[in-house]
């Protein structure tokens, strides 16, 4: 073997200890440029191949051959090693605990809203929609409230310039649907209601209701008392008991307000209840013969109920929250314990 071969043998045995050293593509391609650059090793001896003897020269060539191509080969291994323990290091490690989601709620509001509707839908209720935009036509007069009943004033109802009023309860949907349709009727008005209240604990100028109306012929008190004991079970557990107190509304005659028993201390008496063991509910009535005449309905013919409850009041019931304002705030502290 010539000297040659030996100083080849020797730059691959280099070569592949280097390429086994090498910890990443910098290391491989210093490698490269020492071992095979243009003015690398291999370059370098192959100069020296004009000095080998004519007989000696096919073997020193071939050697030259294979030195050149292991190196290269090796090269090319362990760049793919290294290629692969780098993309290890990038995979996603399933033993890593996942990253938390924060994960929102239903707003109270809205589960009660949604609760109220679909027990009443499963009662035979439609739900019907009408703007927040009202006429006083629709809001108060065809709801027979006079002309000088104090709801109607602008220390209690918000008034645009042109008329119209934010509707302060979602009657006037039902008077919509009255107006447009004949009897029969059963419908749930749900929506946002405004009242020029100064805020505190218990009220907000803007909150919300679902009313509910029922006409048909021989529609009688107890159809309503029927239908919100049902209600109140459905809402509130099996155990809950209904009162009915006698009142009065301009839109139905006669009228009732309605008690739901405290659900927190069973009727016993609490701090939700206020130690009555009852909590106020709303009201709700036998629809007045005037509003049957108001929207084209004879009275003479047609019966019916209506009832109205406040949401938020519910909801501040369920939770036992003892502040309205904190349902509007949007304080995540809050509402993260629904
Ligand atoms: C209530 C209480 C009592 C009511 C009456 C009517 C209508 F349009 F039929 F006349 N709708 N809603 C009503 C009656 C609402 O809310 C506390």
């Amino acid at each position: 073997m010539t000297d040659l071969e030996k100083q080849l043998l020797d730059a691959l045995e280099q070569a592949e200890q280097m390429l086994a050293d090498a910890a990443n593509n910098a290391d491989v391609e210093a490698c490269r440029i020492q071992f095979i650059g243009r003015k690398g090793v291999l370059p370098a001896l192959m100069k020296k191949m004009g000095d080998v003897a004519p007989e000696d020269r096919p073997a020193a060539g071939k050697t030259l051959n294979r030195v050149k191509q292991g190196i290269t080969q090796a090269l090319e291994s362990r760049e793919a090693e290294l290629r692969s323990v780098v993309a290890d290091d990038e995979a996603i490690d399933v033993t890593l605990p996942g990253r938390r989601r924060t994960i929102g709620s239903i707003h109270p509001v809205a589960r009660v809203m949604d609760d109220a509707v679909a027990i009443f839908r499963r009662m035979g209720f439609v739900v019907a929609d009408g703007p927040d935009l009202e006429t006083v036509h629709n809001n108060f007069d065809a709801l027979n409230t006079p002309a000088d009943h104090p709801s109607r004033d602008v220390q209690d109802t918000f008034y645009l310039e042109d008329g119209r009023l934010l509707r302060t309860q979602t009657s006037p949907v039902q008077i919509r649907v009255m107006e447009s349709q004949p009897p029969p009727v059963r419908i749930v008005c749900p929506g946002r209601c405004y009242r020029r209240d100064t805020p505190d604990a218990t009220h907000s100028m803007n909150f919300h209701q679902i009313e509910g109306l029922y006409v048909d012929r021989n529609v009688s008190l107890a159809d309503l008392k029927g239908v919100l004991s049902e209600f109140a079970r459905e809402l509130m557990g099996p155990d809950v008991k209904v009162r009915f107190r006698p009142h009065f509304f301009p839109f139905t005659e006669p009228s009732i307000e309605y008690d739901f028993s405290c659900i927190m201390c069973e009727g016993k008496g609490c701090s939700v209840c206020k130690n009555s063991g009852w909590l106020e509910i709303s009201g709700a009535g036998m629809v007045d013969p005037n509003v049957f005449r108001n929207v084209g309905y004879d009275p003479e013919v047609w019966t019916g109920y209506a009832f109205g409850m406040g949401i938020e009041r519910i909801a501040m019931i369920r939770h036992a929250i003892n502040d309205i304002r904190l349902l509007y705030e949007n304080d995540v502290r809050f509402l993260a314990q629904f």
